[in-house]
């Protein structure tokens, strides 16, 4: 075999930014790549108990960016304040890992797209740099489209993706606060020699493969779902921090459900509700009557919270009732969605869940919240017609600050029934989403899309390697 890659991978300090992409990093070092990741200790623990990659780690620089000792990461911090100062503390760490990587350069850095300074780095030591932010290739298109072809400024409410392959209405307009956020880190990901992509090209669509090649004028490899990179049930419960009840206590309530018959709702590890908007939540799981389990903030249902705090986001005698579970903070998601017995998924369309639960073929029921949410919804519903919309069309720029708008438990137990109630809309909903997760087992093997987008982009990033060597 020919001589192997180096690669540097530097994930963003985010749970869900840094797990799908030290699995993808695991997916170089799987065709015997060497791989580094570049992080720092307490975000090193998380990493799942691979050896095929090094990790290197810096320490957090927490006492120069007043975080207690001991937060290093996203879904550490409770408040916006806090986030900055993850952001705040990336920023410090530049200097370590600029060093770092000048005096033992790679053959190629990949970089989450929130740290842009990567792209000085690379081009003054003239290495190919590619650009990840977790999004789908849709999401990217769609941004993309909008930021070439601008709403006005003061527009509000839907509106029709501009000059897109297919009419695709967004539910809301995204926050300008937003805009001038991402604006300028997609410049310069733009810049990268490619996007990588969590995701598999069956999902995103050949035609937005094309429109993106075409129209943006770079490339993007889609190498995922790289979750699947893990096989075995211990490994899946092992992906990310330590569930609050053992794996096996969910499989055992699983088990003993029909097919289809419980909803699981969880909205990630960024998502804020309050009070009153869970107590919605739980009004229609009980009107639905169907089982469930539920994720809720961790700092829910605490053995302290008193009766009255209790009551304002649970339905009296609600937890007495035996046809659900409720999780506090951290559940096994993988291996829940992956149970015959969960036959939809209310979610916040989270890229990282929805690639999990395309892999389990589960229904979703979607209800984005911020970011690239709003355009993952209309990938599952409207384009792969794989989910149904709770209908929100509230688009928050940070979770942290709460929402206004509740939605109603009218709406919610709606949408629970189309998908659970198993009429026709609901059937062809489950065909196809099986269909999808029948694909989805494919692609990272020999011969699956993603495999033999990762051949190419190995056989590119080794001629650019050997191209350097001959100059
Ligand atoms: C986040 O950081 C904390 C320490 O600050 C660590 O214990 C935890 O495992 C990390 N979790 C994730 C998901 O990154
Ligand atoms: C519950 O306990 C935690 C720590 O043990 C404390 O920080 C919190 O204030 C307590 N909450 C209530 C409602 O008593
Ligand atoms: C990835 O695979 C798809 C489907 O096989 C193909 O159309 C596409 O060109 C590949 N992408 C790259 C960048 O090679
Ligand atoms: C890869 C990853 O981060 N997976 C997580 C996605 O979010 C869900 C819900 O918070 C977690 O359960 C997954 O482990």
């Amino acid at each position: 075999m020919d001589k192997p890659l180096k690669l540097y991978f530097i994930p963003y300090l985010a749970a869900g930014h840094m797990i799908p992409l030290c699995d993808i990093a695991a997916l170089f070092a799987s065709r015997g790549h060497f791989v580094t990741i570049i992080t720092t200790p307490l975000n090193a623990k998380i990493l799942p108990k691979y050896n095929n990659f090094n990790v290197h780690t810096f320490q957090f620089p927490s006492q120069e960016v007043g975080l207690p000792e001991g937060v290093e990461n996203l879904s550490a911090v409770t408040d916006l304040d806090g986030a900055y100062k993850i952001y705040q503390a990336m920023a410090l760490l530049r200097e370590h890992i600029e060093n770092f990587v000048e005096q033992h350069p790679p053959d190629c850095i990949v970089a989450d797209f929130l740290l842009p300074w990567v792209d000085e780095l690379a081009n003054k030591l003239s290495i190919p740099r590619l650009a990840f932010n977790g999004f789908s290739l849709f999401t990217i298109c769609a941004m993309e489209s909008l930021r070439s072809h601008p709403l006005p400024e003061d527009a509000s409410g839907p509106f029709v993706i501009p000059n897109f392959p297919q009419d695709i209405v967004i539910n809301s307009t995204p926050p300008a606060e937003s805009k001038t956020f991402m604006d300028p880190l997609f410049t310069i990901a733009l810049k990268s020699n490619g996007f990588i992509i969590n995701s598999f090209v069956e999902f995103d669509g050949e035609e937005y493969v094309k429109y993106y090649e075409k129209t943006i004028g770079h490339k993007a490899w889609h190498l995922g779902p790289a979750s699947l990179v893990r096989e075995t049930i211990q490994e899946k419960a092992e992906r990310g921090e330590k569930s609050t009840l053992s794996v096996q206590k969910f499989v055992d309530w699983l088990n003993k459900k029909r097919d289809n018959s419980v909803i699981y709702i969880s909205f990630g590890t960024m998502c804020h509700f309050p009070d009153k908007q869970l107590f919605e939540i739980a009004s229609a799981i009980e009107a639905s009557g169907y089982d469930f389990i539920w994720v809720v903030p961790e700092k829910k249902g605490k053995e302290n919270e008193s009766e009255d705090d209790k009551e304002k986001w649970l339905p009296k005698g609600f937890e007495e009732r035996d046809n659900g579970m409720i999780v506090k903070g951290w559940s096994p998601q993988m291996v829940i969605l992956g149970h015959p017995a969960v036959g939809a998924f209310l979610t916040h369309c989270g890229w990282n869940s929805t690639v999990e639960a395309v892999s389990a073929g589960v229904p979703m029921i979607t209800w984005p919240v911020l970011g690239d949410q709003f355009y993952n919804e209309k990938l599952i519903t409207q384009v792969r017609g794989i989910g149904v919309e709770v209908g929100v069309d509230e688009w928050v720029v940070t979770s942290f600050r709460g929402m206004k708008q509740l939605v109603g438990r009218d709406c919610i137990e709606k949408a629970i029934r189309r998908l659970m109630d198993g009429g026709d809309e609901a059937i062809q909903i489950r065909e196809r989403s099986q269909k999808l997760a029948k694909i989805t087992k494919h692609v990272v093997q020999e011969g699956g899309s993603s495999y033999e987008n990762l051949t190419v982009l190995i056989n590119e990033l080794k001629q650019l390697r050997d191209c350097k060597v001959l100059n």
